[in-house]
């Protein structure tokens, strides 16, 4: 039977035995798990900036058109990521890799949170804020000043540079990808946090891994179209419930 937070007041003692009693765990994080680190999430109330929603801002064809509005909300965000810290759910993530004999974090987020929280290796699956990319050249770079110096950045060659991240209709980084899908096939506990599952093909993570035989529990404050897919469904902040798993 499911379990929701209202239906069993335990349900992170729950969540902790179906830990324990795993070898392999995989988790997959989205904006949810750093949005108490003040970063604002795609949808919902937080997903506008300056009027423009922001999944209409990710795009190839937003940039194609307008590289320099583009580049403001990349770096308005580059900002804001700075000056954040990483949260409890963060570090708690950090410490699980500690705890089992195979650990895979994939991340949706191109904020770097995970990694200053001291998880290693997390897979990226749509890039990093902080790498910059020729659009002529394909040389890549990373580039930690913010605000930038020049807007839009240009490469050496006299191109104009990218984000190095994931945009709609893009694909993902290949063997970054592969190394996803693996981690999903051969979880015996998936962790499916603060995320809208509804940008694919991130999303088919969670159905892959439940298909795989995996126990998928889901840790968001709202209900997702993957809640009636996962094993455990609970309704909490990230940086509450996480912490609550290492106890
Ligand atoms: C909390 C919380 C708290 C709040 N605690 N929880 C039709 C059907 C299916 C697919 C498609 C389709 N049409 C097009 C597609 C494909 C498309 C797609 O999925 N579109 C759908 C939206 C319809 N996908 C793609 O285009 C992907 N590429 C692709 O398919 O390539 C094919 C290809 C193959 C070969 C060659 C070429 C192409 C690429 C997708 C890239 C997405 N990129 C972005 C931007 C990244 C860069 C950046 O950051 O700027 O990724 S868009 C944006 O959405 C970003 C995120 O990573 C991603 C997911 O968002 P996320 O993380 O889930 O955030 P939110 O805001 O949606 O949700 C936050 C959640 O947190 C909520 O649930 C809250 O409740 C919760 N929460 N506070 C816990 N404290
Ligand atoms: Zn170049």
């Amino acid at each position: 039977m499911k379990a929701t937070q209202g239906a069993a007041p335990d349900i992170a003692a729950n969540t902790r035995d179906r830990l324990a009693a795993a070898s392999a765990v995989a988790v997959l994080t989205g904006a949810g798990i750093s949005a108490e680190s003040g970063i604002p999430t795609f949808r919902g109330a937080g997903g506008l900036w300056k009027n423009f929603r922001a999944v209409d801002l990710a795009t190839p064809e937003a940039f194609a058109a307008d590289p320099q509005l583009v580049w403001s909300w990349y770096d308005w965000r580059r900002g804001l990521i700075a000056s954040a810290e990483p949260n409890d759910g963060h570090r708690a993530l950090a410490e699980m890799q500690n705890r089992f004999p195979r650990f895979t974090l994939a991340t949706q987020n191109v904020d770097g949170l995970h990694s200053r929280a001291g998880s290693v290796d997390a897979l990226k699956l749509h890039g990093d804020i902080w790498t910059l990319r020729c659009t002529a050249c394909g040389h890549e770079r990373q580039d930690l000043r913010t605000p930038l110096p020049e807007l839009p950045p240009r490469c050496s060659c006299g191109a104009l540079e990218r984000p190095g991240v994931v945009w709609f209709g893009e694909a993902l980084p290949t063997d970054v990808w592969e190394q996803a899908q693996q981690a999903a096939r051969e979880a015996d506990v998936f962790l499916v946090i603060g995320t809208s599952a509804v940008v694919y093909p991130a999303a088919g993570l969670v159905e892959l891994a439940k298909t795989s035989g995996a126990t998928v529990v889901e840790i968001n404050v709202e209900a997702t179209p993957v809640s009636h897919v996962v094993d455990v469904s609970w309704r909490a902040p990230a940086a509450q419930a996480l912490p609550r798993l290492l106890a």
